[in-house]
């Protein structure tokens, strides 16, 4: 609920701006890792839209790979860790722990709805 008005408020903003910044700041999404999944499951990005995720782990080291955008991380605990990409296209796009973490590894994965 506060992360929406949050949401709410940036988008305001952004459009009573009378000149917008040539460098978009990176929006940013907080995804959690543990056995065996992301939280949340499914992040949401625009076309053109850099975008942060701050990864953290609750248990032990995961791994954060999206192979569309070429990028990887190994997600250590109490540790933030960011990874930033900045979306091409609208679609869906895979991510997913690449560290074997237990017996639910193969299962690990989020996807990112990028929007145009
Ligand atoms: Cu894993």
């Amino acid at each position: 609920m506060k992360r929406r008005l949050f949401a709410a408020l940036l988008i305001g903003s952004a459009a009573g701006g009378v000149v917008r910044l040539a460098a978009q700041p990176s929006n940013e999404v907080s995804v959690a890792a543990s056995k065996f999944e992301f939280t949340p499951e499914t992040v949401k990005g625009k076309v053109g839209q850099p975008l942060t995720f701050v990864l953290t782990s609750f248990d032990r080291i995961h791994g954060f790979k999206m192979p569309e955008f070429g990028v990887r991380a190994d997600i250590v605990p109490d540790q933030e860790t960011r990874v930033t990409i900045t979306p091409t296209q609208a679609g869906s796009f895979v991510f997913f722990c690449d560290i074997f973490c237990g017996d639910g590894h193969e299962e690990m994965s989020g996807t990112l709805v990028v929007e145009a």
